[in-house]
């Protein structure tokens, strides 16, 4: 990627990521609320093939660990528990910089089947990130106790993402999980993820932008999803797409046309 020991925060990381003396086949990204068992699912999966380090400029420890299945080595990168993407504190910036910038080949995110409807927030923001999403349903063993059923079957269907229920504790679940990551990473499995639609004047305004978003990043984000960060204005998103823009072409940026690279990224933004 050629980046310098200068690097900052998700690029510090990833570049210390592609130091690890493992050279896996994949990154997946563990997400998930605080406290619904994402590292005991770590754990479960990497065993002791994990180290932990600092996220570069913030306080925010983050774990890394491989595994196998099916003969291909996987590094999985425990995140910080958060309830959103909207990135209110550092963890939160941090989880959503990895998922959004980090470009993991798979993101799970661990739910707590015992209160799945607050989980369910993170999941429908990270769909509309990422198509390559699993969701595990962890805790059921909690949840049966409560007399909690969770239809996974139909939650797979209506959110059009692999659905697996766990016990992690119990290491329950957890070949289960494997699978669906292999299935995704793979591309042995095509997500088909629920689209969230806004209402018409939302609608009409991301479809104004989505063409010019794709040409500024070239098909490297979602352009459906920054149309909507955009309206969202969240600053700290915008600076990071603006970094990205950056370092893709900084030696490019003066010879550019009118409404590409960072000025032209700087003209759309200022409209909202
Ligand atoms: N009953 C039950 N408890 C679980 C299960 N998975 C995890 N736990 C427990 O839930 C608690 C939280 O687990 P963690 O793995 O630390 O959760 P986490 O999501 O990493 O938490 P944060 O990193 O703080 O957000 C621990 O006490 C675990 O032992 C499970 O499947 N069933
Ligand atoms: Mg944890």
């Amino acid at each position: 990627m050629g980046l310098t020991a200068q690097s900052t925060g998700i690029y510090a990381f990833l570049e210390e990521l592609s130091r690890s003396p493992v050279k896996a086949d994949a990154v997946v990204a563990l997400a998930g609320n605080p406290n619904t068992g994402k590292s005991t699912v770590f754990n479960g999966l990497t065993g002791l093939n994990q180290h932990t380090g600092n996220w570069p400029g913030k306080t925010v420890v983050l774990a890394k660990g491989n595994y196998r299945h099916r003969n291909k080595s996987i590094t999985l990168v425990d995140l910080p528990g958060t309830y959103s993407l909207l990135a209110n504190s550092a963890d939160e910036q941090v989880a959503r910089d990895f998922i959004c910038f980090g470009d993991p080949d798979a993101t799970v995110v661990v739910a707590d089947a015992t209160c799945l409807e607050r989980n369910l927030n993170l999941v429908l923001q990270v769909i509309e990130i990422t198509p390559k999403t699993i969701l595990c349903v962890n805790l059921v063993d909690e949840a049966k106790r409560k007399r909690i059923e969770v239809d996974c079957p139909k939650l797979e269907r209506s959110l059009g993402i692999p659905v697996v229920p766990a016990a992690a504790r119990d290491k329950v679940g957890l070949t289960d999980l494997k699978e669906a990551i292999h299935k995704v990473v793979f591309g042995k499995q095509r997500n088909r993820p629920k689209r969230i639609v806004y209402n018409q004047a939302i609608e009409a305004v991301i479809g104004e932008l989505q063409g010019e978003v794709k040409r500024l990043f070239q098909g490297k984000f979602n352009s459906r999803w920054v149309a909507l960060r955009l309206l969202d204005g969240d600053p700290t998103l915008v600076n990071e797409m603006r970094n990205y823009l950056q370092r893709r072409q900084p030696k490019a940026e003066p010879f550019l046309e009118k409404g590409e690279g960072v000025k032209g990224f700087e003209q759309l933004s200022n409209r909202f």
